[in-house]
């Protein structure tokens, strides 16, 4: 409603075209009648820059001047995608450029795929982070997103003979949408020695000396709201050698290449995203990343709150910093040393602040993805931040000595030190102990932490600690709907024959669209009259893609065995896998070489044709999402129940008009109670039984389920090529105690795939069950999601501005 009133630079066609021109011409020195689609590109992106930057300018300015509490969301990811056609949607006026980029011979979808994804995260935990700063700004709330300036974000994939290989993402050649600010930078130190003394009054005095120091450089990202003048800041840290390091003497004295080597390392902090999802593998370079980025956003927080000349005791009220994940935990001894040794606060009174200043959103509660580091790794690296550590731990263990003193045993298991050898940081630990909050992303999943990795905990601090807030997705430019509020409304037109048809004529269009991309890239022709079946994600064994591609060659199978007249009944399907695996994680690549071994039979097998298409799409990512996610009819989120703390892509599919099939486990659950069970396909073993069913495996012999065997037996065959390659991944769930219990859930997923068969054939009762789907996902808004950490977790207000004359 904003821009109604306030409609700065272009408002037609042709004063779009005249400001691009100007900046293909001048800002991109490039002349118009050798302009491609890269210029035009260009040219349009800075045309909208501008119009971004003047709202930009204003949010900052407001936000100083009203000096309100503002909310920090502190990420090592943020998986943005593009940036240009969300610019457009939020500023307005993408019909005047789509019409102004007409005359000047191109075509608006062509331009708009010029763009680099900007890939700065894995999967969902950094999805959901460029959700929540778009909602923040769309909500008004004044917020501040820090992050890492990876010149690598996540790898390339390319698929070559069916093996997943890595190439590197360098996207920075031309980024329109990042401010290098060269004046604002912060000295970060490492490693060097503590000292202790006292002055003339008998103070202690604690300090932190020598070492390197790597200077961090800010470079800021616009994040504008979606129909508001709101933009607020995304503030990247990139590492540099801080001058000294890269100093003439050196120069001077002939070591050249040695100092060379220093700028070099320094660089290398911001180098690489690191490409794991839900695993940590203690690497010391990871670490340097975490206190780097930590440590920049933290004094660049410290400097903004000082220019304010409020009492520190006011710090809580006025920032509220939000840990994504156990990540940026460093932040949490960092604002202690900052106030203790750096400010001269008493140690309870800085304590106090810092504790009330932070919240932690946990995101798993897989083991393997804890994060641990080793404390002499701490101790070189980060001599003082590990004595306050252990500080902070000997004051956390005396409470809970004077609280729980017949639970002596209760003192090893809460403690942040995990007395192994080497000896431990627990970072979760550490994180919840210095927050007011700890959340959980999905009801099923808030609870289990609470039973689980953080029990003792419960008992130590009480239940109100500890929150719920049920994670949730943006409804972007591709979507199939853009207003969430009115989403509801839809349900009254479920009958309305129009509508009906109007609804599958665009999950058609959807599909037709997709099977154009699968024909350029797989080279392989598939029917979009067939049921398009999707699972897309980071490749993980508690994901379960192998229980999917299992279900296939079960299908197969089946189409084999019946005779050409028996196949005519037969409900036509596509499935499609895309998802990277972490390039040290073997068996997730093996799952992807099976997966396109499978296709390469299946898909030239004369007795299947339409039947039953098998493709992996290559690259997943943002940009490629906004192509497949629209044009699912089924998509499957088939966790073992209990290991996948929400999911995000759930919802995003279900916005879109596809219906999922997937297991009780995390936001399924709140998806099926919202949308109503005769709507969703779920299947297989609950959370409660896991454990008792793995025990069983371990300690009594188990048989494969038979189906599934048969499966095996075709794999081992050779059906698929070299069976040798796929042994590890038979072996885990045939000899070593199937953990993710694919076997116990086989007979289950198989038979709902059945049921989707029937389902599916009766036009009507889908269309019936997609618009309803459509229509009740309102509560997975982002804009719902943000209102509710600002009210329960953060305690900010929005920041509306005034009208522009
Ligand atoms: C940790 C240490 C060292 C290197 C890497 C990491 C690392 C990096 C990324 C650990 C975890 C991640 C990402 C986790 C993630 O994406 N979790 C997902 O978060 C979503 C948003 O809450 C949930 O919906 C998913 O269920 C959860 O798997």
């Amino acid at each position: 409603a904003w821009r109604k009133f306030t409609p700065k630079g272009f408002t037609t066609s042709e004063d779009f075209e005249k400001e691009a021109v100007r900046h293909i011409e001048t800002t991109l020195a490039r002349s118009l009648y050798n302009c491609d689609e890269v210029a035009a590109y260009g040219g349009t992106a800075l045309a909208f820059r501008d119009r971004l930057i003047l709202d930009w300018n204003k949010t900052q300015q407001t936000q100083t001047f009203t000096d309100q509490k503002r909310v920090y969301y502190l990420s090592l990811e943020f998986l943005m995608g593009r940036a240009l056609d969300n610019a457009m949607l939020n500023v307005g006026q993408k019909d005047s450029a789509t019409k102004g980029l007409d005359d000047l011979g191109f075509r608006m979808e062509d331009i708009i795929s010029q763009e680099h994804d900007a890939a700065l995260g894995n999967g969902g935990l950094g999805r959901l982070a460029a959700c929540f700063l778009d909602s923040m700004a769309s909500l008004n709330y004044p917020a501040w997103g820090y992050g890492l300036r990876y010149r690598y974000g996540i790898f390339k994939q390319e698929i070559i003979d069916g093996y997943q290989v890595e190439v590197p993402d360098y996207w920075l050649d031309f980024n329109p949408w990042e401010f290098a600010r060269h004046d604002i930078t912060v000295d970060v130190q490492f490693y060097g020695h503590v000292n202790r003394w006292q002055d003339d009054e008998g103070k202690q005095h604690t300090s932190w000396e020598g070492g390197e120091t790597v200077l961090a450089v800010a470079f800021d990202v616009p994040v504008p709201g979606y129909e508001t003048p709101t933009c607020n800041n995304l503030r990247l840290w990139g590492s540099k050698a801080a001058s000294g390091e890269f100093d003439f003497q050196k120069f001077n004295s002939g070591e050249y290449e040695a100092s060379v080597a220093d700028q070099q390392r320094a660089e290398t902090i911001s180098a690489v995203l690191y490409p794991n999802d839900n695993l940590e593998r203690g690497k010391e370079l990871r670490l340097k990343q975490q206190y780097f980025w930590c440590a920049a956003s933290l004094y660049d927080i410290v400097r903004r709150f000082k220019k304010t000349k409020r009492s520190w005791k006011e710090f809580p009220n006025q920032v509220a910093i939000q840990l994504n994940d156990t990540h940026p935990t460093l932040a949490i001894p960092e604002l202690q040393r900052i106030l203790v040794d750096l400010e001269g606060l008493e140690w309870d009174d800085a304590w106090n602040i810092v504790s009330k200043t932070f919240g932690y959103t946990n995101h798993t509660v897989l083991p393997e993805a804890l994060e641990k580091w080793s404390v002499p790794l701490m101790q070189h690296l980060l001599p003082r931040h590990l004595q306050i550590i252990y500080d902070i731990n000997l004051n956390f263990l005396q409470y809970v000595e004077r609280n729980f003193p017949k639970d002596r045993e209760m003192l090893g298991r809460v403690s942040i030190i995990e007395e192994s050898n080497p000896k431990m940081v627990r970072m979760a630990y550490l994180a919840l102990i210095g927050s007011h909050k700890v959340n959980g992303v999905a009801e099923l999943h808030s609870d289990l932490i609470k039973t689980t990795i953080f029990k003792d905990f419960v008992k130590i601090y009480g239940p109100d600690k500890f929150t719920n807030v049920t994670n949730a997705s943006k409804l972007g430019g591709h979507d199939f709907l853009k207003d969430l509020t009115l989403l509801s409304k839809l349900e009254a037109f479920v009958d309305d024959k129009e509508f009906r048809k109007e609804f599958r004529e665009i999950k058609y269009a959807n599909k037709v669209r997709l099977a154009k991309h699968i024909k350029e890239h797989n080279g392989v022709t598939v029917n979009p009259a067939a049921l398009f079946d999707v699972q897309v994600k980071r490749i993980h064994e508690y994901k379960r893609q192998q229980l999917n591609i299992f279900g296939v060659i079960h299908r197969y199978l089946q189409i084999k065995s019946l005779s050409a007249e028996d196949r005519k009944k037969l409900a036509p399907r596509v499935s499609i896998f895309g998802g990277k695996a972490a390039p040290g994680y073997w068996m997730a690549k093996t799952v992807i070489h099976l997966i396109n071994k499978v296709g390469d039979v299946v898909n030239n097998d004369p007795d299947v044709g339409d039947l039953l298409k098998v493709i992996f799409l290559e690259d997943y990512n943002v940009s490629k999402a906004e192509i497949i996610t629209p044009a699912s009819d089924i998509s499957e989120h088939i966790s073992t129940a209990g290991t996948e703390a929400s999911g995000t892509s759930n919802m995003k599919f279900c916005l879109n008009g596809g219906l999922i099939i997937g297991t009780c486990d995390g936001a399924n659950i709140e998806i099926t109670r919202e949308i109503g069970e005769e709507n969703i396909f779920l299947f297989g073993n609950l959370a409660e039984d896991v454990e008792d069913l793995r025990h069983g495996h371990l300690y009594n012999h188990y048989e494969l389920e038979p189906k599934l065997a048969k499966v095996f037996d075709e794999i081992h065959k050779g059906r698929f090529g070299d069976a040798g390659a796929f042994s590890a991944l038979l072996n885990g769930i045939v000899e070593h105690g199937d953990y993710y219990l694919v076997s116990d859930d086989f007979a289950s997923y198989a038979q709902t795939q059945e049921l989707i068969d029937e389902a599916y054939k009766d036009t009507e009762a889908w269309t019936t069950k997609a618009i309803l789907t459509v229509a009740r996902m309102g509560f997975f808004s982002s804009d719902r999601c943000i209102d509710e950490y600002a009210e329960s977790i953060w305690n900010i207000e929005p920041l509306v501005q005034k009208k522009d004359d």
